[in-house]
């Protein structure tokens, strides 16, 4: 248990006690005794004296800790969890609502999920409650309306590990001869609706039939020969949908199902030219009664005159109308040799220097930079200028230690909401590398946003601008940034922009990465802000993600050589 998951089950259990009604207070120690598991610098059992040591941890709340370390759960909060309704919990997935109100719901009203909450509502009853005026009620209602809007598309990396282990089980029934991912979740798109599995068999009731009853099952939409869809729960419901095809017509029936729709009309229009028609089963020549199948997509985009589009690139976005040697070389997971933006200990991450550089090196890494938060940042314990002088220490001993990897010493700078960076230049020119970003007033207009950005990146010793828009997917707003004027000035000052690989970020995205390298010929810097050893693993989304943005090895820096990298950065400086 490292300590990010021991506090998230102190706050859970905070949550809970306080829907349930108990003392306030008690609820309050453990969300303090989170914050401080969180911002420890140590692992907790590297504490000498436990738990106890930690600001605002007292008795009771190190006794919960202890158990978690000991145990991996917390049995107040496994009983609360099934003493508690089911629905109850759910509701505080409704913006606006905390676990005060609920537990007053709930207490008063009999309220236990959203269904009887509407009704509630709706008669008027809920306003009636000591502290809910009209107003509570209107925002209730508000709450209610904004969450059932919320797009139902999961993010990528919830779906991923779920297709793949569908995949897997499929790919061992002896009646199964391939399977593959279709649909978005083939092109790596951000969001997925469903998955789409395609399946070559010649026995497709058998296999039908094993789809139907795999456990996690909970309800079958369609069970024919050819397409059998169900919903499944994995930690959400998500829909399957499996076609199944005999094994000579898998690829164009993947090809198919791969879509996008956009690029598939452009593929049907190909081939009308030609005299055919594209469907799921085949290239048809209606003339001489003729139906292509092929055994690899490269065959199929040949018999159209083709050369091999890649899924990333399947959207209509320009890929039908370049000619061959037009067609950028994506950049692949080989090239990439270091993750320039990461977390460590010292501020809000989960390990050491020294561990985050064994993992990288156990990746295949020939460097990584450590960039941890700068002062101003207290919620994640920012570093002063002094902290960073002995981090510096700790790496200059980790780089003599260990061989076959370099690190270098960065940091990740808050810049500051009047525009000022929060280190002056004299501690930024003793860094390797410096990245610049927004952390605080991303509400404020878009020109006051857009200046603040274009101060950092005038600084001479500013290299990247990270994460440069601050969406979050499905919950945050890029900011009113002037996206254009930003991409100018990277390209006059040769800053560099980031694609950051959190799975929950992805920005710059595809179509900013693509209008940046078409418009502005900028480098990117494409890394996972990983706050501990196992998120290295987000680079496969930040690749993905440049797949679709069409970029190639030479738009990355982090595809280059040390040196090469090193004299990029410095040319930074020149031309500020
Ligand atoms: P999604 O599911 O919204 O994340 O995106 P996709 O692209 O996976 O869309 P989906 O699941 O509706 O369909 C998968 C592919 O199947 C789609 O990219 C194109 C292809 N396709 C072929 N025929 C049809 C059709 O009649 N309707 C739809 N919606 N897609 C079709
Ligand atoms: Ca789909
Ligand atoms: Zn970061």
């Amino acid at each position: 248990m490292n300590n990010k998951q021991i506090s998230s089950l102190l706050n859970q259990l905070a949550d809970l006690m306080e829907l349930k009604g108990e003392n306030p207070f008690k609820a309050n120690a453990y969300r303090r005794a989170a914050r401080a598991v969180e911002n420890s610098r140590k692992p907790l059992d590297e504490l000498e004296k436990g738990p106890e040591e930690l600001p605002g941890v007292g008795k009771g709340t190190a006794q919960a800790i202890r158990e978690i370390m000991e145990t991996g759960r917390l049995e107040t909060l496994d009983r609360l969890l099934k003493e508690l309704p089911a629905g109850l919990p759910g509701l505080m997935s409704i913006p606006g609502l905390g676990p005060k109100s609920i537990h007053l719901l709930y207490h008063k009203l009999g309220i236990t999920d959203i269904g009887n909450l509407e009704e509630a509502l709706k008669q008027g009853r809920v306003r009636g409650l000591p502290g809910f005026g009209e107003k509570k009620e209107k925002n209730i209602l508000e709450g209610i309306r904004r969450m059932k809007e919320r797009p139902r598309r999961y993010l990528l990396i919830h779906v991923l590990p779920v297709a793949e282990t569908l995949k897997e089980r499929l790919a061992k029934h002896p009646d199964v001869e391939r399977v593959e991912a279709a649909g978005s979740l083939r092109r790596m798109t951000e969001t997925v609706k469903d998955i789409d599995l395609v399946v070559a068999t010649e026995k497709p009731s058998s296999v039908a039939e094993s789809i139907v009853s795999m456990p996690e099952v909970t309800e079958v939409i369609n069970h024919g020969e050819t397409k059998v869809s169900v919903m499944i729960h994995r930690g959400f419901d998500i829909q399957v949908d499996v076609r199944l095809v005999p094994p000579d017509r898998f690829i164009t029936a993947l090809h198919h199902f791969t879509g996008s729709k956009e690029h598939n009309v452009r593929i049907r229009q190909r081939a009308k030219e030609r005299g055919w028609r594209v469907s799921e089963y085949g290239i048809h020549d209606p003339e001489r009664g003729e139906v292509f199948t092929f055994s690899g997509e490269e065959e199929m985009y040949r018999k159209l005159d083709l050369p091999f589009i890649a899924p990333e690139m399947r959207e209509d976005r320009g890929e039908m109308d370049k000619k061959p040697d037009e067609l950028p070389r994506l950049l692949k997971t080989g090239d990439y040799r270091g993750d320039l933006h990461m977390h460590t200990r010292w501020s809000d991450g989960t390990a050491s220097v020294r561990d985050m550089a064994l993992a990288a090196r156990e990746r295949g890494y020939e460097y990584i930079a450590i960039t941890d938060h700068s002062h101003s940042l207290k919620v994640a314990s920012g570093l002063t200028p002094d902290d960073l002088k002995r981090q510096r220490e700790e790496i200059d001993a980790v780089n003599e230690e260990l061989d076959g990897i370099t690190v270098l010493a960065g940091t990740e700078m808050d810049i500051l909401p009047d525009g000022s960076l929060d280190f002056p230049d004299e501690v930024l020119e003793e860094l390797d590398l410096v990245i610049a970003s927004v952390h605080s007033g991303f509400r404020q207009d878009g020109k006051t946003l857009t200046r603040r950005i274009l101060n950092a990146l005038e600084n001479p010793h500013v290299h990247i601008l990270a994460h440069p828009t601050g969406r979050l997917i499905n919950r945050r707003d890029p900011y009113e940034v002037d996206l254009d004027r930003i991409f100018e000035a990277a390209r006059k000052t040769k800053t560099i922009l980031e694609l950051n690989s959190n799975p929950n970020r992805l920005d710059l995205k595809d179509l900013h990465l693509k209008r940046a390298k078409e418009e502005y010929g900028l480098h990117f810097s494409i890394n996972t802000d990983a706050h501990s050893p196992e998120m290295l693993d987000f680079i496969r989304l930040g690749i993905a993600t440049a797949r679709r943005g069409w970029l190639e090895a030479d738009d990355v820096i982090n595809t280059f050589s040390l040196d090469r990298l090193r004299k990029r950065l410095d040319e930074i400086k020149q031309h500020k």
